[in-house]
């Protein structure tokens, strides 16, 4: 789209103009630099404020744009006063008191998902979730490429969506968190899902009703709505106006599984897609993933077959279910990005063999005791550690061993000592990683290096693709 016809929609739906508008853009990091690019491409006038003394990234900012005023270290109020509209990033709460006091004073909200929608007129396809996401749209981002499609991947996954618009594509795939949907209004995608709902982020918001309502904001507009028929809370969510499309891996939907002969297929209504042993991940979840990115891609017009090609060749992600290592017969499995109970639940339930289990991290305000039937019936002994170790092993009520660890060094050994040939020790944490870690990366990376770490012999080890899936 050109300049005049985005300025244009922006002034229509925000009030939004480059001659009388005052930005301020909330929080320096990969989103406030992306908003920045684009306000500046668009010329208007802003600014960038930070609560943190010296963000990371702010070096690197005033190389690109020294002329931008920025504020850091704090929410001063009198930048706030003058804003006529706020782009808040999405690490930021909007209960801030600065951001309630701007708003009360008249300001406007508007997100970075906000202004790319009003800046592309081709499909956006939007996929939000608690689990899931970043599989699903990394899933449709290589069936449409397969597809021979320029498309753009991003958002939540990494690259700030408004980031994506240099590319011209002809469809974008946008992962969305709660917190880019919270403050988000303007996006009308041309297919958009839910993937499941279970407790996350409830240090963020007031409960799961608020959490799931947040969430079911992707579906504004009229595209088709893709449904997982498996989660009652993604059921409810449907409209009975609009184009829907469901999925499950427990019943007949418009996607499921169904056996012909002794071969279980991903099927679309009658129709047998593929065999389910020939997608390369394993575990009930990341069919439901499949027939999830099957289903929106037939809603954009995707073929079935180039799909199934796509899905063929996929990996996986690393840090999700990802085998690093087997050493004395023992299967070590990087899930460190199972950052909530909803993601270790679906990892223990993919197992038929009970697993030695390590978890544990800042539980974000999630009631453990949700965790704990999966662990009953799935683990053998539970190795605990980080800031809510001691609500899992209250919640576990001693069902199984637990056992405590400092660091991941130590958790990889006590594993290590309890594990026997056969079994698989999972990191799953149930937990986000940021009281030890850098991020769930750097826990995955210490895992992994952790558990290589125990080899004395090489010929005791087998080492895995980097991305290769496994239960
Ligand atoms: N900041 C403040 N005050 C605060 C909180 C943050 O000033 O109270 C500042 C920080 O100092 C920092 C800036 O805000 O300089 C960072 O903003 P941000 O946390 O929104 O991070 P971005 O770099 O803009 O990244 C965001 C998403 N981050 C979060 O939602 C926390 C990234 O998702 C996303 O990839 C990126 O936009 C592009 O869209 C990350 C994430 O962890 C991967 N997401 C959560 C998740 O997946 O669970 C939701
Ligand atoms: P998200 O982007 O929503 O965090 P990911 O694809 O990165 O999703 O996966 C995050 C975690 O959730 C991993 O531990 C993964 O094994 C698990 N997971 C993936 N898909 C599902 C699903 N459909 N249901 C439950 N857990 C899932």
């Amino acid at each position: 789209m050109d300049n005049a016809a985005i300025t244009a929609l922006l002034k229509k739906n925000f009030a939004l103009d480059p001659q009388t508008s005052k930005v301020l853009v909330v929080g320096l990091g990969n989103t406030g630099i992306s908003v920045a690019h684009y306000l500046q491409g668009l010329d208007f006038k802003f600014a960038i404020i930070d609560s943190r003394a010296k963000p990371p990234m702010m070096e690197e900012f005033f190389q690109q744009m020294p002329d931008t005023p920025v504020f850091t270290g704090g929410f001063d109020e009198a930048a706030f006063k003058v804003a006529t509209h706020l782009v808040v990033s999405p690490g930021v709460s909007l209960n801030e008191q600065a951001i309630i006091k701007a708003i009360a004073n008249g300001s406007k909200i508007v997100s970075d998902i906000d202004l790319f929608a009003c800046s592309v007129d081709v499909p956006i396809v939007a996929i939000s979730g608690s689990n899931g996401k970043s599989t699903v749209t990394t899933m449709l981002g290589e069936m449409a490429k397969a597809a021979g499609l320029r498309v753009g991947v991003g958002g939540n996954l990494g690259t700030p969506a408004l980031d994506l618009l240099a590319l011209d594509a002809q469809l974008y795939v946008l992962e969305l968190s709660s917190f880019q949907l919270e403050r988000t209004s303007a996006l009308n995608a041309a297919a958009a899902t839910v993937l499941n709902v279970s407790a996350d982020h409830l240090d963020r918001h007031a409960d799961l009703a608020e959490y799931a309502r947040e969430k079911q904001r992707i579906f504004r507009g009229d595209g088709a709505m893709i449904l997982n028929a498996d989660d009652p809370v993604v059921s409810a969510m449907r409209d009975d106006g609009r184009k829907a499309l469901t999925f499950s891996i427990n019943k007949k939907a418009d996607f499921h599984l169904a056996y012909q002969g002794d071969t279980e297929y991903l099927m679309h209504n009658e129709s047998c897609l593929m065999p389910l042993a020939q997608l390369p991940l394993e575990g009930r979840h990341n069919a439901a993933n499949a027939l999830a990115a099957l289903a929106l891609g037939v809603a954009v017009g995707l073929d079935e077959q180039v799909m199934c090609e796509a899905l063929r060749k996929f990996k996986g992600l690393s840090h999700r279910m990802q085998r690093v290592a087997e050493i004395r017969g023992v299967t070590w499995v990087n899930d460190s990005k199972a950052t909530n109970i909803g993601a270790c639940v679906a990892a223990l339930q993919g197992y038929a063999r009970k697993v030695i289990l390590i978890a544990g991290g800042d539980a974000k305000g999630a009631d453990m005791n949700e965790l704990a039937p999966a662990i009953k019936e799935k683990a053998k002994s539970v190795v605990l550690m980080g800031k809510d170790a001691a609500l899992i092993k209250q919640a576990l009520n001693d069902c199984v061993p637990v056992y405590s660890a400092d660091n991941m060094a130590q958790a990889v050994q006590i594993a290590a000592g309890l594990a026997d040939a056969g079994d698989s020790v999972l990191l799953s944490p149930a937990c986000a990683s940021l009281d030890q870690y850098k991020n769930y990366q750097d826990r995955g990376e210490k895992f992994t290096k952790a558990v290589l770490a125990l080899v004395d012999r090489s010929g005791d080890l087998v080492t895995f693709p980097s991305s290769m899936a496994a239960i």
